[in-house]
């Protein structure tokens, strides 16, 4: 199993403990006893933490979640507590509600790719929703669909399960009211992404019950990041033609360098992948400014 990296150092105050690393997030403890959620600036692109930084990346994903879970809010509450933080992880974290998280990856799949199209390609559906024959890599599905998912050790891939499995993790109505939540916030997100020009492909959400006498006590509450690149998958809509991969919206530069000759990189080896040229991460960071203008009509200062 791949280690979790070590966190970024945030250099935080006294009382802040390191609790859990993604590969791009953080997520410690507060004195007050919420938690401190802090996207980095790190990007990972086939399955690897890349080596450089992408300046900003971190203060613009938040912003973006932000964002949507304001838009969000008459369909499902949110985590967040403030974005009152320490000075180091300014711009870049958010204090957040703790919960009692559900142990299933929530995903919301509107186009067929990535491990929905392998599933496809096996059984004809995707955790166990059956689709109709001769749909491709990109192929628009009928309707959007619930694709749950385990929540894989450090490294390793989620595992798609079906909503038995789900049903059996958390009950039976739980399951439903993960489903209809899942799909209800997709379906709002993919009408905005789309009036911007964006195709929302898939999203991962994460939710988890209120604590017992707190606000949310009982109630499920979307967690974690939302709606983000990190998170989903955006695809740019003047573009889109099933039949192949589609064109990332914000890390096309990096994969197409990192398999170009120009790398000296082997995807497929065992060999981590070279630091990007500074020309890669300017026009990467310039697409996460853009997805985050372009979605929300604010400018990103
Ligand atoms: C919680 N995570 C994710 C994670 C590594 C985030 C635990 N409000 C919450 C949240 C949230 N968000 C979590 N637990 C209790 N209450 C989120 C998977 C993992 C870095 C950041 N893990």
């Amino acid at each position: 199993m791949t280690e979790a990296p070590e966190p970024t150092n945030f250099d935080l105050p006294p009382g802040y403990e390191h609790l859990y690393s993604g590969k791009v997030r953080d997520l410690y403890s507060t004195p007050s006893g919420d938690l401190l959620f802090v996207a980095s600036d790190r990007i990972s692109a086939y399955d690897w933490v890349l080596p450089t930084l992408i300046p900003d990346k971190g203060r613009i994903l938040t912003m973006l979640s932000s964002w949507w879970f304001e838009q969000l809010s008459d369909i499902a509450p949110n985590h967040v507590v403030s974005y009152d933080v320490p000075d180091s992880v300014a711009g870049r974290a958010m204090v957040c509600e703790r919960l009692d998280m559900v142990p299933v990856e929530c995903v919301a799949r509107g186009y067929l790719t990535g491990s929905g199209l392998t599933d496809y390609r096996h059984t004809g559906g995707v955790c166990g929703v059956p689709l109709p024959e001769g749909l491709t890599d990109g192929s628009r599905l009928p309707e959007p669909i619930f694709t749950p998912a385990t929540k894989a050790e450090f490294g390793e891939h989620d595992e798609n399960v079906d909503f038995a499995h789900v049903a059996n993790a958390v009950g039976d109505s739980t399951a439903n009211e993960l489903r209809t939540l899942t799909l209800a916030v997709y379906a709002r997100a993919e009408q905005v992404a789309r009036e911007r020009g964006l195709i929302l492909a898939d999203t991962k959400f994460e939710f988890g019950w209120g604590m017992p006498d707190s606000a949310f006590e009982g109630r499920l509450v979307l967690a974690d990041e939302v709606l983000t690149p990190d998170s989903s998958r955006y695809w740019p809509a003047d573009v889109w033609e099933p039949g192949g991969a589609q064109a990332s919206f914000d890390k096309q530069y990096v994969r197409d360098w990192l398999t170009s000759p120009e790398s000296g990189w082997d995807r497929h080896g065992t060999v981590a992948p070279p630091a990007l040229p500074d020309e890669v991460v300017a026009r990467t960071r310039a697409k996460y400014v853009e997805a985050y203008q372009r979605i929300t009509g604010r400018v990103f200062e």
